[in-house]
């Protein structure tokens, strides 16, 4: 029959052209404090002053990820959007919500570390299903 042995696999290789660099980063002349490093695409982006904001929806945080400084307080509003109670906790020793109320919030002062690694924040009473990262840099 037809000998036509198609070799399938050996098509692409137009797909490493580089991409363009992003070259108009910092003018350099009218920043006088552009200072955020390295932005990572997914994380939620932290002010200066290291403050976030997360819902709590049903059984879920919005974002589940947040991103902090070594040595630095980043301050969580945590607004309970759900329809139960709802609690903003992580490991570090205070930085724990207790259990807020359906329909408010409160603010939790997590003082991350000097040599601290990337943390979890979860819901103490549904921490199977409502749990989140902390990127630490
Ligand atoms: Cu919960």
């Amino acid at each position: 029959m037809a000998c036509g042995s198609s070799t399938s696999s050996s098509d692409r290789t137009s797909t490493a052209a580089a991409k363009a660099p992003a070259a108009a980063q910092t003018p350099s002349s009218t920043a006088p404090h552009a200072t955020t490093p390295g932005a990572s695409s997914a994380a939620v982006p932290t002010a200066a002053s290291g403050a976030a904001t997360v819902t709590a929806k049903d059984f879920s945080f919005s974002p589940d990820k947040l991103a902090a400084r070594e040595g630095r307080t980043l301050n969580v509003t945590f607004q309970n959007n759900g329809s139960v109670s709802h609690t903003f906790k992580t490991p570090l020793s205070g930085a724990d919500s207790g259990s807020v109320v359906a329909g408010t919030n409160r603010t939790v002062a997590v003082a991350i570390p000097a040599d601290s690694g990337d943390l979890y924040f979860r819901c103490e009473i549904h921490p199977s299903a409502m749990k989140g990262e902390i990127s630490v840099d």
